[in-house]
């Protein structure tokens, strides 16, 4: 098949899931061709069958806002026509269904491209809810050929809130269980916790909705119990409060503000607790790239988060804002080893028995086929 991926390229859960399904659908054989406005985060080797097509944004004095959505429109129109796709997967609705919708109707006359829209959150639970947006998404929704949502929270709020008719199938998000496995780094574990202190680890966009304050809030309790260290991975707009916080509560030396990092395994293998106190999440990819690497978790109760990490199992869930049960939940497993272990071997097992990255594109696979038969 040949497939073209929309999605966006930076740092951010749907446009990881893009990537990643996108290479793997090449290894098995598939033609894939990335469409975006920066080649995507984790498309950093070669790899044979990958395809990236540059979404240039016209600048013209008369725009002052840019003209992605139809610049995209544009480019799907040439990459169609010249690469002869078949499906094409749009990752995130705003704008990119929108976008292939127009592309594929432009397109009608001369070929049959079908459109699949995979929701990933925020494009249901909060832009698209907008009131503005809200219509767009719904038409869009509505002339997708098929749409697929990351948890059955996700395909809950979209019918709840979009109403569209239209079947929703949920295929949870993946990990590459071979490539997210916990492994020895004890140069990198003597430079983060010298003392052999605890390891904790936010890992985000550091948006409002990742509550990136409230870890700080959690290491600091945690820290009041056990000599521990706190890694922040990743940057955005909370990322200044959180230093703030940190310098206010007297404990910036005891946390690393990492910034963006691409070796997520190493930092994951050498960490006991991830913490992810969000206040929206559709699924937490995050959180289950650290149970791959044995990582028990410490979540936020709220949306498709508890189809993730198993409540006792393979970490814990709190009501959101909850910061002394979610630091208590830590204290309990860095205090008791037996416990961890026991926590760290499930959080394993369910990422390798429910989410590998084998399991699930399959299930796109099926669904691209389902569409392209007569
Ligand atoms: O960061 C993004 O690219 C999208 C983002 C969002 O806000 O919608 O992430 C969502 O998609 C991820 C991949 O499917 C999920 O793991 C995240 O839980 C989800 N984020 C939210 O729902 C806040």
């Amino acid at each position: 098949m040949k497939i073209g991926m929309v999605c966006y390229p930076t740092y951010g859960g749907s446009g990881i899931v893009a990537t990643e399904l996108g290479i793997e659908l090449a290894k098995m054989g598939h033609e894939v061709h990335f469409i975006s406005y920066a080649l995507p985060t984790r498309l950093n080797n070669f790899q044979d069958n990958v395809f990236f097509h540059d979404v240039e944004i016209p600048n013209y004095p008369l725009f002052e806002f840019h003209l992605y959505t139809l610049a995209l429109v544009g480019k799907i129109i040439d990459v169609v026509k010249y690469e002869k796709i078949d499906i094409l997967h749009v990752h995130y609705a705003i704008p990119h269904a929108v976008s292939g919708y127009l592309a594929r109707q432009i397109l009608m006359k001369d070929y049959n491209l079908k459109l699949v829209t995979t929701l990933h959150g925020t494009d249901i639970t909060l832009i698209g809810l907008e009131p503005g947006f809200h219509p767009i998404i719904k038409f869009s929704l509505e002339h997708s050929e098929r749409i697929t949502a990351v948890s059955s929270y996700l395909r809950e709020k979209t019918i709840q809130h979009f109403n569209t008719g239209k079947d929703i199938d949920v295929i949870p998000n993946f990990v590459d269980t071979l490539i997210y496995k916990r492994q020895e780094y004890p140069e990198l574990k003597k430079q983060i916790a010298p003392n052999d202190e605890k390891i904790l680890i936010h890992i985000s966009n550091f948006r409002t909705v990742k509550r990136v304050c409230d870890v700080v809030k959690i290491f600091n309790e945690v820290l009041k119990k056990i000599p521990s260290k706190l890694l922040l991975v990743g940057d955005g707009p909370d990322r200044i409060a959180a230093e703030n916080l940190a310098g206010e509560l007297g404990i910036q030396k005891h946390i690393k503000f990492l910034g963006k990092q691409t070796s997520l395994v190493e930092l994951l293998s050498i960490s006991h607790v991830f913490l992810l106190p969000s206040q929206s999440e559709s699924f937490g990819l995050s959180a289950l790239e650290a149970m791959s690497c044995g990582v028990p978790v410490v979540a936020s109760n709220i949306g498709g988060i508890p189809e993730v990490v198993d409540h006792n199992e393979t970490g814990f869930v709190a009501e959101l804002g909850d910061v002394s049960r979610m630091a208590r939940y830590t204290i309990e497993l860095l205090e008791k080893p037996k416990k961890w272990e026991g926590f760290s071997i499930n959080a394993r097992k369910r990422a390798v028995e429910l989410f590998d990255i084998k399991l699930i594109v399959p299930r796109y696979e099926n669904l691209y086929r389902e569409l392209l038969e007569p």
